[in-house]
């Protein structure tokens, strides 16, 4: 039964259903179900297969937006369930946003949504931010952590220019820098002088609270 639901919630997205889609989130809720396997089992399913349509020429950007949208409109159901109740202390606080040039928001969102339910402070200060943008909020929030998410080939470039221009305002030793977004790799990450890549939405978690050094 849930694997239907989550079939027919990725197929809103490449449909380009944002009603439906709204409506399947709320009947997975009423039905029990992790908002966070909705996800990764259906709506991702449906925007990795718009990606796909859209690489081969079958879609094209109007598609792609479309498709943004509808999952966004299911996520605005689905994220407060996964934000449960806030009563955890504060373990540590985190400035994320999309780089310089990118203005790709969905995994970041959901990646600052996840550090927000598992007791981390998050200032999300959105997409398409300058390595200075980036450094004003980190002293803004005096943040421990930095995440920088880039999901185009080009824009990771901007990943690595965050990185320098943090150590060149004398920042480094103050925050860990964590990178992600789907063309980032860990050796990447690695050679950029971050402090570590997550791959999804969990990972990044389980990252935060390594380099902060706290127990989960
Ligand atoms: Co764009 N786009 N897009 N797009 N888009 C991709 C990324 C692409 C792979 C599609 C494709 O060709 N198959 C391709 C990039 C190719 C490349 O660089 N190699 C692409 C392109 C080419 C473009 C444009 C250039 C298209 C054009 O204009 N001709 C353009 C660029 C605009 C710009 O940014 N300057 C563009 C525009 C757009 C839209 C605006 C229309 C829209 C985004 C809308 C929005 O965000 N509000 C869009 C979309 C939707 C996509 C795809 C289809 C889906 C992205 C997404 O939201 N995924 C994408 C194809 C794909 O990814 N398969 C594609 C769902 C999201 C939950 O996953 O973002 O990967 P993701 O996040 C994951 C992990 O990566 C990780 O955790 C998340 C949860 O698991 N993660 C982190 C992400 N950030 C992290 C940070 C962390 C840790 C983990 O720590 C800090």
């Amino acid at each position: 039964m849930s694997e239907e639901l989550f079939t027919k919630l990725a197929q809103t997205v490449i449909d380009g259903e944002p009603e439906d889609a709204e409506a399947l989130a709320k009947e997975a809720l009423e039905q029990g179900l992790d908002p966070l396997e909705c996800i990764n089992k259906g709506l991702m399913v449906g925007i990795h297969k718009v990606g796909e349509l859209f690489s081969c020429g079958d879609f094209y950007l109007p598609e792609l937006i479309i498709g943004a949208d509808v999952m966004k409109r299911a996520l605005d159901v689905l994220e407060p369930a996964l934000l449960g109740d806030q009563k955890r202390e504060v373990v540590g606080k985190v400035v994320i946003g999309t780089v310089k040039g990118d203005l790709h928001e969905i995994g970041k969102t959901l990646v600052a949504t996840m550090l927000t339910a598992n007791g981390f402070q998050v200032i999300d200060i959105g997409v398409d931010k300058s390595a200075e943008e980036f450094i004003a909020a980190i002293r803004e929030a005096d943040a421990d952590i930095v995440g920088a998410s880039a999901l185009l080939t080009t824009t990771m470039l901007q990943q690595k220019i965050l990185v320098e221009a943090i150590s060149e305002v004398g920042l480094r030793d103050k925050v860990k820098i964590m990178l992600g977004g789907a063309p980032v790799t860990e050796s990447f990450a690695h050679e950029a002088g971050a402090d570590g890549f997550a791959e999804d939405a969990i990972s990044a978690i389980d990252l935060a609270f390594r380099l902060i050094d706290a127990p989960e």
